[in-house]
């Protein structure tokens, strides 16, 4: 194609807002045709309460339209929210890549990143226990770099074959299509047990990180090991990582599950309404850089995306930050329609042999070519370059160019239409040249073995609530199995793991326990995959503040202003929308009800009461509470709160503050208790 009309300047923002259709105030109704409608609600039809006419050509373009506004959806990661947003890098990362947009820290390169789930149906909740997608196309004046992450740093399996073997087995059954988005059924654990590459992902998958707060608050990892390539043609291998700035942090299961009902939109609409208040997501760009004379320096195949580079081994190198900070217009037009690719690289990046990579850079076209029907989705605005593009393809299913002229192949002597290679030393691409010498066969290198010292790493790394946690997902999940056998093999799988493990989960299943001496010898740990160890901030975080008529104004008010000084959000809740009368008359409005939110809707509470609550409002109020409580979640008291707190007499009483007229003193610790975000340490009765 030689698109020789311009979109637009060359911003991304200036690019869809090209695209973009104005709003429909004072404009005349016309069909797609653009013929003028004097009538659009009623069908043609023989007389008043007579048939309706196959002339309705008006009638049927409304309805022809309606009736194929569904594409496909992703086979996986279908359910997904999206933001736009800008990445800058700290410094040239020069000596290492020559890729353009990791030069200069005054490039602003615009990106848009896509959060999903990855194994519910675009309908199904946000907060299953599963694996999340963190998939960010970086649109660089190179073209489109797309980093297509999950938030997990390893996967499945080792070797792309396999994929549709693990996404059939925790779909949904299909005889009877249950569970929804959920890992907890036969197939899945059936096929985990005659997998055990997977068990180190599935250490992950029953962890915490399976369950994320926020995608502001939320890890990435490019999984695999890419190579960086610099101007003198020097390489080194490299894994991406994205951190959160305001760390990563997790819900508790009951909590998840909970709030697949109260609210099943809980982690876009988070990151919806955070980026309208200006709250924007914060991810700092991290990589760990390995020299190629250190392939082979681990005890593990760096080409194997069943393992990590332990942090400690191999730090990360914090080079850019990236900000989410703007919602999109359009969800269809942006979220559905985006395309993101593995193999959409720019000079400067280039892969490695890693199986499961390799495949990747298959599937991801071909998926396209079905999800957006034909090969010209990359003219779809949210996947054009923001860099002009010139090759001499044109035609196929919803063509937008209109390519004109005599020739459509390149190197012709009729219309000097013909782009031409740009070399490397100019910025054109063009792969490592890697040494291959081998066989064509179906095997594996052993040095791909080893399944279970790192899910034991993972293991030794958790503190004791995060263990206790793994522990709990296993006995849901392995419990709902209805085959015995399965469970069996589970248990004697993560044997292999640690045994401490396998015989928490066997006691609860009632199936045997292995023997101890088949556990991993691993004693390592690595700080780095706890999340007790990632950055706390109050910032962000949302309390509900709760009043009835004759509350304490000035400790409610103080408070109020100090929580809200450090970031934290506040929502007022009583048992009635609207203004809410203090002791002194003055009044807080409510925008929250115990009929329209839960407590599992707030990271902690404040429970301030009013002199004039009645025993309904008691109650409610005394149910928030129990449950934050168990929860694990921070809770403030002060006045009739106060009361209600010591008749629901809670066994321990960490995370629990007492405002008596202090409130300066009462709001600060608030806000560490808020930081801390979780209490693990209660005795849960
Ligand atoms: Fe994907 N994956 N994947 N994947 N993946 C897709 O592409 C695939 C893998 C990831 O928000 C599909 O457009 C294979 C690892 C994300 O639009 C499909 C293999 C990682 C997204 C596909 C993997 C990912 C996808 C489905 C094993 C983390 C969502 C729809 C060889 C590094 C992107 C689509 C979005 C989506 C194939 C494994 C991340 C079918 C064959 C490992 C974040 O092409």
């Amino acid at each position: 194609m030689n698109e020789d009309k311009k979109i637009n300047g060359n911003s991304k923002n200036e690019q869809l807002e090209y695209f973009r259709s104005a709003d429909s105030e004072d404009k005349e109704l016309t069909t797609n045709q653009g013929l003028k409608l004097t009538e659009d609600e009623l069908s043609l039809t023989a007389g008043e309460r007579g048939p309706t006419l196959i002339e309705d050509f008006h009638f049927r373009e409304k309805m022809t339209h309606f009736d194929h506004e569904r594409i496909p959806e992703r086979v996986v990661h279908a359910r997904g929210f999206a933001a736009h947003g800008e990445f800058q890098v700290y410094e040239s990362m020069k000596n290492y890549t020559k890729a353009k947009f990791l030069q200069d820290p005054h490039v602003k390169t615009p990106v848009f990143v896509r959060f999903s789930t990855v194994v519910g149906s675009r309908g199904s909740m946000d907060t299953p226990r599963d694996v999340r997608g963190f998939a960010t196309k970086f649109y660089t004046e190179e073209g489109n770099f797309d980093l297509v992450a999950n938030n997990f740093p390893v996967f499945f399996i080792q070797d792309g074959m396999k994929f549709p073997d693990v996404v059939h087995a925790i779909k949904p059954e299909p005889h009877n299509e249950m569970p929804q988005a959920s890992g907890a059924h036969d197939t899945f654990w059936d096929w985990v047990s005659q997998n055990q590459e997977s068990a180190h992902m599935v250490m992950w998958l029953m962890s915490d990180r399976a369950i994320p707060r926020s995608y502001r608050m939320m890890e990435g990892f490019g999984v695999h090991t890419f190579r960086f390539i610099n101007d003198e043609g020097n390489v080194h291998f490299v894994k991406f990582h994205w951190k959160p700035v305001l760390g990563t942090h997790s819900l508790v299961w009951d909590e998840a599950q909970k709030l697949g009902g109260k609210d099943p939109d809980y982690n876009r609409r988070d990151l919806w309404e955070s980026i309208n208040m200006g709250n924007y997501a914060e991810y700092e760009l991290g990589v760990q850089i390995l020299e190629e004379k250190d392939e082979f320096a681990f005890d593990f195949d760096i080409l194997d995306s069943t393992k990590i580079w332990p942090e400690e081994d191999v730090p990360v190198r914090i080079i850019g930050k990236m900000t989410l900070n703007r919602n999109v217009d359009n969800v269809f037009a942006e979220t559905e329609q985006v395309a993101f690719h593995v193999g959409n690289v720019v000079a400067g990046v280039d892969f490695t042999n890693d199986p499961l990579l390799q495949t990747r850079l298959f599937s991801y076209t071909d998926t396209q070519l079905l999800r957006l029907g034909g090969p010209n989705f990359h003219e779809i605005p949210i996947n054009r370059p923001v860099c002009p593009f010139h090759n001499n393809q044109r035609d196929g299913f919803h063509r937008q160019t209109i390519n004109k002229g005599q020739v459509s192949y390149r190197n012709n002597s009729l219309a000097n239409n013909s782009p031409h290679t740009v070399d490397e030393k100019n910025g054109g691409f063009a792969h490592y040249q890697e040494k291959i010498d081998g066989r064509k066969i179906r095997a594996r290198s052993k040095s791909f073995e080893d399944h279970f010292s790192q899910a034991k790493l993972f293991w030794n790394s958790m503190s004791h609530a995060e263990k206790q946690h793994i522990i709990d997902a296993f006995c849901f999940e392995v419990g709902k199995v209805q085959y015995k056998p399965i469970q069996q093999r589970v248990v004697d799988m993560f044997g292999h793991v640690d045994h401490e493990l396998a015989a928490a989960i066997a006691q609860k299943l009632d199936v045997s326990i292995p023997p101890a001496h088949v556990q991993s010898k691993v004693t390592k740990a690595s700080p780095a995959l706890s999340q007790e160890n990632t950055p706390k901030l109050a910032k962000t975080r949302k309390v509900a503040v709760i009043i009835s008529n004759g509350f304490n104004s000035s400790d409610v008010k103080t408070t109020i202003e100090i929580l809200q000084a450090s970031g934290v959000q506040v929502a007022i809740l009583s048992d009635k929308l609207g203004p809410i009368v203090a002791d002194d008359n003055s009044k807080l409005s409510a925008k929250h009800t115990f009929d329209t939110d839960s407590s599992v809707i707030f990271d902690g509470l404040y429970i301030a009461g009013g002199a004039k609550a009645d025993k309904m409002f008691e109650k409610k109020a005394k149910m928030f509470m129990q449950e934050a409580f168990d929860h694990y979640k921070p809770i403030g008291v002060s006045g009739e709160g106060e009361q209600w707190l010591n008749d629901i007499q809670l066994p321990s009483q960490t995370g629990v503050i007492i405002n008596r007229h202090q409130p300066d003193h009462f709001s600060k610790q608030l806000i560490e208790a808020l930081a801390a975000h979780r209490f693990w340490d209660r005795t849960i009765s």
